[in-house]
């Protein structure tokens, strides 16, 4: 008998979860009924760029926290899936970090080469899910955009893959509502041109404000102030921007840091992160966590410990990406198939308590790679998923961090090479810096049509 599986999101980890279906679908192996419901009128999660903020045209959150110039800030060569290379994919080698349009489109090539569209139900907003211990199945409630209406449908499992950098986490600083300029979370920045010429406050010290106060700066931005809460990055700074501890209060247009030191700025961007938000599970549901690299509550960072019907895609903090998100969708995919037996319900919670301890030891970003290099390992190791060089993978992330630590405005300019095709990446045509239009054409043809940096 078949049997009904829903798929919430169809960004990257939804997409994985398709193709994995997709594939044993290949070997004959028994294929279930899969819907896979998505908010937005189209796949690639936050790879889609939307220039809303706060809420869509029905009135749901918007998803989106991507930023016009976003370019990939790890190389290529670390995210790439074992089944499908950049080079199969765009025809040729192409530079390690490619502009958001470039790596949105690699995310869709893969599946637009299956029939895995067919199962995604757009403009369709996951609203509750409950599950009925009587009869073993969850009933999930979503919202028809477009008709607006709720339907309710039965399900054996549920896979949540519905993103964890989208709803903001945004402390409060006494005075802020007093700022006579623009504040803002990371997951509504857009466009650096607005901060053209302007002082700008940065929040947090993290990949966020490494990455808002870079772009700004390269756009145009008179000088960035970070402000860290635990520790400064500590790159090597160009002359006009500062690391500073943790804002205390703002009066007029001064802000106040914890070491008594001030200064004058024109705007305010939270990058304080994101929360793990999923307002339609119910608490006997709900995954509790902070962005960590092995979530509490989740035997092999996917099933729920709370039900293990229930699982989870892409919920860790991440330097691994989309190669990640596909070993979880493998490994979820062969425990619907039975091809995976789960253990009973202690082993799974000690198994979970083993490698969250593990991750209390982790001391660095170097030794955070190495951890989650070991957990991919631990994924791939029952599943069919195509064998791809974890280890030299992790080499990669921290030829990067150093990378960084040299230049921090130049690391995007280096290449690597495929584990996948063993290819060396070309160098891009134009340095980051430099580098104003982001568009695929400008990326992959050199044509750069938009102005280069105006005068402030
Ligand atoms: P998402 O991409 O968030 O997709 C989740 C999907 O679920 C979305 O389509 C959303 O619309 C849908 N959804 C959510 N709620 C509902 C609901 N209630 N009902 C129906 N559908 C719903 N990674 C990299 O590898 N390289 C980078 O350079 C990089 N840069 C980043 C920059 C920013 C600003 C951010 C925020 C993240 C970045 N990431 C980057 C990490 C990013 O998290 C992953 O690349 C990837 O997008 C995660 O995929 P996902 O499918 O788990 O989540
Ligand atoms: P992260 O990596 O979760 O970092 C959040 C940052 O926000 C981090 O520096 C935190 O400081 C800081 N933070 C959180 N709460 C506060 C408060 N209350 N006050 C001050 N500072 C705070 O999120 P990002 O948005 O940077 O990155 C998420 C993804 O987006 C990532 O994958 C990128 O690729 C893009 P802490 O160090 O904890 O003291």
């Amino acid at each position: 008998m078949t049997f009904r599986v829903a798929i919430l999101g169809a960004g990257p980890s939804g997409l994985a979860q398709l193709r994995a279906f997709e594939a044993a679908r290949c070997d004959d192996a028994e294929s279930p009924e899969i819907v896979c419901y998505e908010k937005q009128s189209d796949w690639g999660g936050l790879w889609n760029y939307t220039w809303r903020t706060g809420l869509d045209l029905y009135g749901e959150p918007v998803h989106g926290s991507m930023y016009r110039y976003l370019w990939s800030n790890g190389p290529k060569e670390c995210l790439e899936f074992a089944n499908y290379s950049f080079e199969e994919h765009f025809g040729r080698p192409i530079p390690s970090y490619p502009p958001r349009a470039v790596l949105r489109d690699y995310i869709i090539g893969r599946v637009a080469k299956s029939n895995v569209r067919q199962h995604i139900r757009f403009n369709t907003a996951v609203h509750w899910v409950a599950y009925d211990e009587s009869t073993g199945k969850f009933a999930v409630t979503v919202r028809d955009l477009k008709q607006d209406q709720l339907i309710t449908e039965e399900f054996d499992h549920v896979i949540v893959a519905t993103g964890h950098f989208s709803t903001p986490n945004a402390p409060y600083f006494e005075g802020l509502e007093q700022f006579p300029g623009r504040v803002l979370h990371a997951h509504d920045f857009r466009d650096a041109c607005e901060f053209q010429g302007k002082n700008l406050l940065l929040v947090g010290s993290s990949y966020s404000a490494e990455d808002i106060g870079t772009q700004c700066h390269k756009y145009g931005a008179k000088s960035v102030t970070f402000s860290y809460r635990t520790k400064p990055m500590g790159f090597d700074w160009p002359e006009s921007f500062a690391e500073v501890p943790l804002l205390t209060n703002v009066v007029g247009k001064t802000a106040h840091f914890k070491d008594g030191t001030s200064k004058e700025v024109d705007a305010i961007i939270l990058c304080t992160g994101y929360q793990h938000h999923f307002p339609f599970l119910p608490n006997e549901l709900m995954l509790s966590t902070r962005n960590r690299l092995y979530p509490e509550g989740l035997y092999k960072g996917i099933v729920s410990l709370a039900n293990p019907k229930l699982m989870f895609l892409g919920m860790q903090d991440q330097y691994y990406t989309f190669n990640m998100f596909d070993a979880q969708a493998w490994y979820a995919r062969d425990i619907m198939l039975g091809r995976i037996k789960l253990p009973a319900e202690q082993a799974m919670a000690s198994d979970t308590r083993k490698w969250v301890a593990r991750e209390e030891q982790v001391a660095d970003p170097f030794e955070a790679i190495d951890f989650q290099a070991a957990y991919i390992l631990d994924l791939l190791e029952p599943t069919d998923y195509p064998p791809f060089d974890v280890l030299t993978v992790a080499d990669m992330f921290k030829e990067w961090e150093h990378h960084k630590e040299a230049d921090i405005l130049g690391y995007r300019n280096k290449s690597y090479r495929s584990t996948l095709t063993g290819t060396m990446a070309p160098v891009h045509h134009t340095p980051w810096m430099d580098a104003m239009d982001d568009s695929l054409e400008a990326f992959l043809h050199g044509k750069q049509s938009q102005p280069a940096k105006e005068s402030t």
